[in-house]
């Protein structure tokens, strides 16, 4: 099979990572699960021969024997596998499926015949799929079975990756090598390493994929390239995955050679419903679009003079006969300079709740700004009362360190996930969504994400969609469990665990944010002044000078679209959280801190400390010599050299700049930055990877 890479036995022969966290490796005989033979009679369908194909690899593996698949149960310890109408033995069972829901699975152990069994099964098959890789998960990571009828269902419907891949195979932000969608080769040769990216994704409950970039390119739409995705969708469709396209939203112009692309204009809308209709044609189960429309440049219905629910509903009525969805981005932020980025989406979408038709959702990002390591959550969540909102997270960490630092963000995405949105009772901000869609850190790359430790991001982001109130620790404990072994975990989880507070550190401490160089991202640039927008430099952000620092986001009335109860809190700086001090207010720098510390001392401290604790994760990190495979082990090693370096590169020059403009001496006790400002800002990387608009 093709995941299976390394030999079983051997488990610290060196490992390359692209077996994923499906590393079934033999579990010492003691601790060892009996499973003698699968039972699925319907054994061809297609969603159970992915489960059965599954069970087998993963029990023979970490059983070191043979586990037949069989149509009849002859022996002990079975695992029968189906829905009750494609396995009898379950079927006469009459186990409680419900709440009915046709993505949930249903674990049992029962008797059958006199015979001990496992039972998975599910309304329909699609569940019987998640619950046999909820099954192998259980044994690989040492957790007992449950000693009755288990049930589990998704808190969320969409589930799903968004691709910022390009047709030329250049992926926007990605730091993974090439996209894994070869469009070239499609649709005669479609590489099998697709059946490995979909059994990943089913094994963390992923059900759909946005194939192309939001920057869109309308070649897509083209009756090649729908062939090309029409491959693409056969081969996830067994796994439960549905493909959908990012659309662009001058393709009639460009494609159907009309002279507009105005949503009001019948020659358009009939060009979206006869292309629509061409793609279901080749694809019944097509999931929708995403639009990215009247943001950096993207044609958008306001280039029409159009709302941007005109726009939507116009390709939200050509996609509803056949049951498709229309993901519109609330990341937009019009030409004019704002009186703060931050309030754009809110007041761009908010108005125009009630406006969109039933099958537009808006797709909101984590934030009010932009994926930067520390934000509130956005205003939007929970002020959408009529539209349904999808949470976009960035899994690619444009802003945390490409693929080289090691950042968790399952503590990110929980904390903006659990936050309540004080606007009706204990509501959360999870309670708001009708999903969470990630931007993929998947690329050709053999580990598949560019390092070890960003597939953890991968993981948390399919069991996070799962279910929201899991836990960051907890998802961290089963990924590192099941990715290098359960006697691993405990430092590995405590690495996972304090790895996104120290970049907030050594990057942009108590609530600063967009900091970074211009263009790839990639390093720090917190003087950057020079670009286009003022609103795309950081000193609009930081608005630092000789006497202060911080963005005062009362006084530019952004925080009045949160509820009143965060008005309160945030509202004036003795209130507001430390680590969000900077981003709701503009203090001086001799501003005093609860520890009896200024600002200014604590935002040296803070950026030390973060490039202590990557000195103490590496530390971590080499005491695990000889408990993992050698080859895993020197990657992660010289990944965590380079976060020190360039957590000391991001501390010294932000420290460096901040000097230059208060003119404040060093606290005691501290280095002084190793260069000059000059130095830091003459640093420059033209070809940092990730940095493409292109199509
Ligand atoms: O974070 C910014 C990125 C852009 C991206 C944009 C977006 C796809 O720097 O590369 O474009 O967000 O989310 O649309």
């Amino acid at each position: 099979m093709l995941m299976l890479t390394a030999s079983a036995s051997s488990s610290l022969l060196a490992e390359d990572g692209y077996e994923l966290w499906m590393r079934y490796r033999t579990v010492p005989v003691a601790k060892q699960v009996p499973v003698s033979q699968i039972v699925c009679p319907f054994a061809d369908a297609a969603t159970l021969k992915a489960a059965h194909s599954e069970l087998k690899l993963g029990l023979e593996a970490m059983n070191d024997r043979t586990v037949p698949v069989v149509s009849k149960l002859t022996k002990q310890d079975a695992v029968l596998i189906g829905t009750p109408l494609t396995n009898e033995y379950i079927a006469g069972l009459n186990l409680d499926l419900r709440p009915f829901d046709d993505e949930a699975f249903v674990y049992a152990p029962a008797t059958v015949n006199g015979k001990r069994v496992h039972v998975i099964t599910g309304t329909e098959q699609q569940g019987v799929l998640y619950g046999a890789f909820w099954f192998l998960r259980q044994l690989q990571s040492g957790k007992p079975l449950p000693k009755s009828r288990y049930y589990s269902a998704p808190r969320y419907k969409l589930r799903l990756l968004n691709h910022w891949d390009n047709l030329n195979r250049s992926v926007e932000r990605g730091y993974a090598g090439q996209s894994i969608w070869d469009w070239h080769k499609l649709p005669d040769y479609v590489d099998p390493r697709i059946i490995d990216y979909a059994r990943a994704n089913a094994s963390i409950g992923i059900n759909g994929a946005v194939l192309t970039n939001v920057n869109s390119n309308a070649m897509v739409l083209r009756a090649d390239y729908i062939q090309k995705t029409k491959a693409i969708a056969d081969t996830l469709r067994p796994y439960g995955i549905k493909v959908y396209l990012t659309g662009r939203f001058s393709a009639p112009i460009e494609l159907g050679k009309l002279k507009t692309a105005d949503p009001l204009d019948p020659e358009v809308q009939q060009w979206w419903k006869d292309k629509i209709s061409e793609v279901y044609r080749e694809i019944p189960d097509f999931g929708g679009f995403v639009v990215k429309a009247n943001s950096e440049g993207q044609p958008g219905p306001q280039n029409y003079g159009r709302s941007h629910a005109e726009g939507a509903n116009m390709i939200a009525d050509a996609l509803a006969p056949h049951g498709g969805i229309l993901m519109w981005r609330a990341f937009v932020y019009d030409d004019k300079t704002p009186v703060d980025r931050a309030a754009q989406a809110y007041k761009e979408f908010q108005p125009l709740d009630g406006q969109f038709r039933s099958n537009v959702i808006v797709q909101v990002k984590n934030g009010p700004i932009d994926f930067q390591p520390r934000e509130p959550f956005s205003p939007l969540f929970g002020a959408l009362q009529k539209t349904p909102a999808l949470m976009e997270v960035q899994v690619t960490k444009e802003y945390l360190g490409f693929a080289t630092h090691l950042a968790y963000l399952g503590t990110m995405w929980q904390e903006a996930l659990a936050s309540p949105t004080r606007r009706r009772g204990q509501e959360k901000v999870l309670d708001t969504l009708t999903g969470i869609a990630g931007v993929s850190n998947i690329g050709s790359d053999r580990n598949w994400c560019g390092s070890h430790f960003d597939q953890a991001n991968w993981y948390a982001l399919g069991r996070l969609a799962w279910d929201p109130t899991l836990g960051a620790e907890k998802v961290a404990d089963e990924w590192a469990r099941l990715t290098f072994g359960t006697t691993v975990a405990k430092p590995v989880v405590s690495m996972m665990m304090r790895s996104r507070e120290a970049v907030v550190d050594y990057t942009g401490p108590l609530g600063l944010t967009h900091l970074m160089a211009t263009g790839h991202h990639y390093g720090p640039g917190p003087w950057v002044d020079n670009l286009g927008r003022a609103d795309w430099n950081p000193v609009y952000f930081h608005r630092g000078d000789r006497d202060g620092i911080g963005f005062d986001r009362v006084a530019a009335g952004t925080l009045k679209q949160y509820a009143p109860g965060w008005q309160a809190v945030w509202g004036k700086p003795e209130t507001t959280p430390e680590n969000l001090l900077l981003w709701f207010h503009h203090v001086p720098w001799s501003y005093r801190l609860s520890s009896g510390k200024t600002v200014w001392e604590e935002m040296v401290a803070r950026y030390t400390h973060g490039v202590s604790e990557v000195i103490s994760m590496r530390a971590e990190w080499a005491k695990l010599g000889g408990k993992v495979d050698a080859g895993r082990f020197a990657q992660v090693t010289e990944f965590l050299k380079i976060q020190e370096k360039e957590a000391k590169w991001w501390r010294d020059a932000s420290i460096a700049y901040w000097q230059s403009l208060n003119g404040l001496p060093l606290p005691k006790g501290f280095e002084p930055p190793e260069h000059s400002l000059e130095y830091y800002k003459s640093i420059s990387h033209p070809y940092a990877p990730g940095n493409t608009h292109t199509g």
